[in-house]
């Protein structure tokens, strides 16, 4: 089913599902190739979400800011490609939503354990804010957090499990967004964690 969130934002609900015997295993390549680490933040701290990325440009976060770069900092190789199934999976999402043009650089992989929040934020380090992003969640369920245009706005809380699917673009693009602390638990094929897959557009052009 497809819920619209905002003017330009959908939930499809376990939209990944259908092609999960694909994605699971391909993320499992990416994250052998580049593993998780925590990035430190602008301000010298280090995340509590970690993160890696695949795809031709993947997110960076260092003293200096944050930023896209076409190679891992922990390893000095270019990110993992981005697989087929993950690929396949985003952009018929993003057509299902509204965005039949949508061709992914990125995928930023966020991995929650319990515990772990994500504060609000927006989303500008990206090139062009007219291109959507395509969210999938894995794992342990969240509580999503959606808000307006001003850090102030009252957020709306969602519920996302294993599968769902977020996408969003347009006049919903700067919204800001966080994810409630992850409760405790274990997911039948993820254990416990929550797991996070973004895909943008971050560079210029094609
Ligand atoms: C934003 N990740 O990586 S994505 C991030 O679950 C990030 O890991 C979160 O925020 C995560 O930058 C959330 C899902 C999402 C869904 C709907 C939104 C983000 C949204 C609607 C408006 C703005
Ligand atoms: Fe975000």
């Amino acid at each position: 089913t497809r819920l619209r969130m905002g003017g330009q934002a959908w939930l499809l609900h376990g939209f990944a599902l259908a092609a999960i015997d694909d994605l699971l295993p391909a993320l499992k390549d990416v994250i052998r190739a580049a593993p998780f680490r925590h990035m430190t933040t602008p301000g010298g701290l280090a995340m509590s979400v970690a993160t890696t990325s695949c795809g031709a440009l993947g997110w960076v976060s260092d003293r200096r800011g944050y930023r896209y770069a076409p190679r891992d900092p922990a390893s000095g190789r270019e990110w993992p490609a981005l697989p087929a199934p993950m690929l396949h999976m985003a952009m018929a999402a993003a057509a299902a939503a509204g965005f039949p043009d949508f061709q992914p650089d990125a995928c930023l992989i966020n991995r929650y354990r319990p515990g772990t929040r994500l504060s609000l934020h927006q989303d500008r380090d990206e090139h062009d804010m007219a291109e959507p992003i395509v969210s999938v969640s894995l794992g342990l369920p969240a509580t999503f957090l959606f808000g307006g245009l001003a850090r102030s706005d009252r957020p709306v809380r969602v519920a996302l499990a294993h599968g769902d699917v977020v996408v969003w673009g347009g006049v919903d693009r700067l919204r800001f967004h966080g994810v409630m602390p992850v409760a405790p638990g274990v997911h039948p094929q993820l254990g416990a964690q929550r797991i996070n897959l973004t895909f943008r557009k971050a560079g210029p052009g094609s």
